[in-house]
């Protein structure tokens, strides 16, 4: 069980999205949620994202994994990043949950990093927003300000910067936390031996929601209207400004239509950027078999990092799944929250659920699919 010591609300007025920020102790009695040689076994598998990070005279070399041993990097200046260990490793899922007073739909994953001395991934700047839990050992952390950072070696699609002045200069100790806003630069120095716990949190970017606004519009055959007006420039070479502008409103307007863009947003919202680790059973599960098992005292748990969303306002009664629709009927507003907030149904609560037709169908569909799967 992780427990925050620090008030996530006046976190979020404070903080959250504005300012970075050290958060002493914020775990009291921190355990690590794995241990170095479990994450080094995770890195050897095929479909997790993993790298190791060798740090050599100011720079910084990436290899990428699966990794078959560890033995030619010796005992200092690297550094091997997991990335989503929450879809693979359900132990460390209660660490995530710890962070649930923010929305799902803006949580990446957890990655996880074990550092030897003197190793790190060298100053850089993220584009989401990170908190770093430190685990075993000691990490000294230096965050500067925002502003007009040169990439390294002049490269724009980097996230490497020069060295920066720092506005924060911290050593990391078990169980305190450092979170970082978009746009801070930021550098971590390995002193000891050490995990580190990177709960990463992302939100669209216009290039993502303009390719799936337009992917959305075309399979829904929508979106036809064009540009009219009634009076033309006299200087048949210029596009007025005007005409930009009315050009460009055909876009605004999409913004204003729910019909148009709900979809849309659900679908981009729970989609995952990491593989899942999708575990279909043999045999297909019925909806009789499934009710005699919750009754029996089974659990219905989704997998690692699956996320599961409703929108408010909808205008029609539905979750959006791992990137899909799923419309429901005669489905109650509590029945959808439960659903969208609940990582496991107990057996009371699978039972009620699974009395509705359409949430049954549901459930059944995604136990089969390997989304969700039943637990003792
Ligand atoms: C991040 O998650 O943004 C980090 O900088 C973590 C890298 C590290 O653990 O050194």
């Amino acid at each position: 069980m992780y427990q925050l010591t620090f008030d996530t609300q006046a976190f979020i007025k404070q903080h959250w999205q504005q300012t970075p920020v050290v958060l002493t102790q914020a775990f009291a009695d921190f355990v690590d949620p794995i241990a170095a040689d479990e994450l080094a076994g995770l890195a050897c598998e095929e479909e997790i994202s993993s790298r190791i990070v060798v740090t050599k005279d100011n720079q910084w070399d990436v290899i990428q994994g699966p990794f078959e041993d560890y033995d030619a990097y010796g005992e200092t200046k690297w550094q091997l990043l997991v990335q989503a260990v929450n879809h693979w490793y359900p132990d460390s899922q209660p660490l995530v949950d710890a962070f649930r007073f923010l929305p799902d739909w803006r949580f990446d994953d957890l990655m996880v990093s074990f550092a030897t001395p003197e190793g790190g991934v060298g100053p850089h700047i993220d584009n989401y927003d990170v908190f770093i839990i430190q685990g075993e050992g000691e990490r000294r952390w230096k965050v500067g300000d925002k502003g007009n950072h040169q990439r390294r070696g002049g490269d724009a699609t980097s996230p490497l910067v020069d060295d920066f002045e720092p506005i924060i200069d911290v050593v990391l100790k078990k169980g305190d936390v450092l979170y970082i806003p978009p746009g801070y630069p930021h550098c971590g120095e390995t002193l000891s031996l050490a995990l580190s716990y990177s709960i990463g949190f992302r939100a669209p970017s216009q290039q993502e929601l303009l390719t799936q606004l337009a992917d959305s519009l075309i399979d829904n055959n929508s979106g036809h209207k064009r540009f009219t007006s009634k009076s033309e420039a006299t200087d048949p070479g210029v596009v007025s400004q005007t005409q930009q502008q009315g050009i460009m409103q055909l876009l605004a307007e999409l913004a204003t239509q729910p019909e148009k863009y709900q979809t849309m947003l659900g679908k981009l919202l729970s989609q995952n950027r990491f593989e899942l680790d999708i575990c279909e059973g043999e045999e297909p599960v019925t909806l009789e078999e499934l009710q005699e098992m919750v009754q029996d005292n089974a659990i219905i748990a989704r997998i690692g990092g699956l996320k599961v969303l409703r929108l408010e306002n909808d205008q029609q009664c539905r979750l959006f799944i791992n990137g899909e629709v799923y419309p429901l009927e005669d489905v109650t507003e509590a029945q959808l929250i439960l659903l969208a907030n609940t990582m496991t149904l107990d057996s009371e609560n699978a039972t009620d659920l699974l009395a509705n037709a359409s949430i049954g169908q549901l459930l059944v569909e995604l136990i089969n699919q390997g989304l969700y799967y039943l637990a003792e």
